[in-house]
């Protein structure tokens, strides 16, 4: 464990840790990533295992049970988990199961179903699944399902202002609740300008663009959004301006724009968004970078909770170019890390306490690590995602698969039994790409959703996923 931190602090420059960290392997210098890719690859088989023998083609496996829960819908199971985790299989070489997941879609994939669901949950995880799993294989069909899932939800953007509801019915297209948030209203554009461009159909990219200006034209004087707004009338129904929840894949999608798109707007709102933020929101405590919550309008000083949420957000700066200052506020999550095992759902870093002590298997600090790593390959970057992966494989581990925490600071730790369906898009495959250098993915030119969809990067298998 010394060991440990020493080879972090000395490859990271600096980060301070404190109390106990789980016994994790001790350097970085003599990993061998390709055997770490190995299990992380052995540990997605095993829980996929369990999927398809208690859980298959439904939405959530509840992994201590054995149960399933259901997400977007509360009455029907769509297969949620099987479409989150199509791609990720894929770039594994874990073939024969992507097979058994792809028949599963020829027969069993009907959206016309008269319930409600989240218009963006349903957008990055069920559209966006489905366009990374055609990525994969090129089969028709899930093109055509992804369409017709876009096609569901693009009623709910049918709004004065374009801003979308946040709920919409997907057999009637009726709507429900514009009070909504900028995560909520700008986390469409990659995905559904992918759709625009492979269906020959420009209403989809058309759609996601006119509610991302919209919400950015109405910052305010100070370049600052807000936490919630009238999808309606327009009218913010908010003041807190943050990185973190609500707010965070807005940012993503602006910058991801320009790069998986070229487009020239997003790049600009980007810049005005980021100047802003950096200027008013930054915070330096204590050797460390954090990003305060402020009022949208006067940049006063709000709250100094962080959402394990916003832990992104350091890999996004870097991928915009701020690489110094988007590392320094990964190394100030990576500390959390330290001292916890696993991050808080909720942190205060003024008080260096928890303020929620939960955590939903989530895969922020890897997924920064991860696009921390694209740009520079330092192998410390490779060493935050082995200590986030080892960390969960110690405490998230259940019988059925992998569970939520119900408080990271009881040890062991208490787990809960539910297993988010981003758990099998999201960190299994940064820690796969990370560690494996796998010749099925394009390690210069690449584009990852928010969700970990890949939507530009596959390469044709080739027989062989690990060197
Ligand atoms: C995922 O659905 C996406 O990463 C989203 O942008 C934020 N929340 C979860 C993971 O925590």
């Amino acid at each position: 464990m010394t060991d440990l931190r020493l080879g972090r602090r000395a490859l990271l420059g600096g980060a301070v840790a404190i109390g106990a960290a789980p016994a994790l392997a001790r350097t970085g210098d003599d990993t061998d990533w390709h055997a770490l890719a190995k299990d992380v690859r052995a540990e997605m088989q095993w829980a996929w295992s369990h999927y398809r023998a208690h859980a298959f083609g439904l939405d959530q496996i509840r992994p201590i049970s054995g149960g399933a829960d259901r997400f977007p819908l509360k009455t029907q199971h769509v297969g949620l988990t099987l479409i989150e985790a199509m791609d990720t299989l894929w770039v594994m070489g874990l073939d024969a199961e992507f097979a058994a997941a792809l028949a599963w879609t020829r027969t069993h994939l009907d959206f016309a179903i008269d319930g409600e669901v989240s218009v963006f949950e349903t957008s990055i995880r069920i559209v966006g699944g489905l366009l990374s799993a055609h990525h994969a294989c090129g089969a028709p069909h899930l093109l055509a399902k992804a369409r017709d899932m876009a096609d569901r939800l693009l009623p709910a953007f049918a709004t004065p202002t374009g801003l979308p509801y946040r709920f919409v019915n997907l057999k009637t297209g009726a709507v429900r609740d514009p009070a909504t948030n900028p995560a909520e209203i700008g986390t469409f554009l990659p995905e559904w300008g992918t759709l625009s461009r492979l269906a020959g159909d420009p209403r989809y990219h058309d759609t996601a663009k006119r509610a991302v200006v919209a919400l950015f034209e109405r910052r305010s004087k100070i370049d600052l959004l807000a936490d919630t707004i009238d999808a309606v009338s327009g009218r913010w129904l908010g003041r807190r301006a943050s990185v973190g929840s609500g707010a965070d894949s807005y940012y993503e999608y602006l910058w991801d724009g320009w790069q998986l798109l070229g487009d020239a707007d997003c790049k600009r709102m980007y810049d005005v968004c980021t100047r802003a933020i950096l200027h008013y929101q930054q915070d330096r405590r204590g050797g460390q970078l954090w990003f305060a919550d402020v009022d949208f309008e006067t940049g006063a000083r709000l709250s100094t909770e962080q959402d394990e949420l916003a832990a992104f957000y350091g890999g996004l700066l870097a991928q915009g170019g701020a690489r110094a200052t988007g590392a320094a506020y990964t190394r100030a999550w990576v500390s959390v890390q330290d001292r916890f095992g696993i991050l808080p759902e909720g942190y205060d870093y003024a008080t260096g306490a928890p303020t929620q002590v939960t955590n939903a298997l989530r895969p922020e600090l890897a997924d920064a690590a991860f696009n921390h790593w694209l740009l520079d390959h330092d192998v410390a970057w490779r060493i935050v995602g082995r200590d986030h992966f080892l960390a969960m494989k110690r405490w998230n581990r259940a019988p059925f698969g992998y569970a939520d925490i119900a408080d990271v600071t009881t040890r062991p730790m208490r787990q809960a039994d539910h297993c988010p369906a981003y758990w099998w898009s999201e960190q299994m495959k940064y820690y796969y790409l990370l560690f494996s250098d796998t010749p099925r993915f394009d390690y210069q030119t690449n584009y990852l959703s928010t969700e970990g969809n890949v939507l530009l990067g596959f390469r044709p298998a080739d027989g062989s996923s690990l060197n």
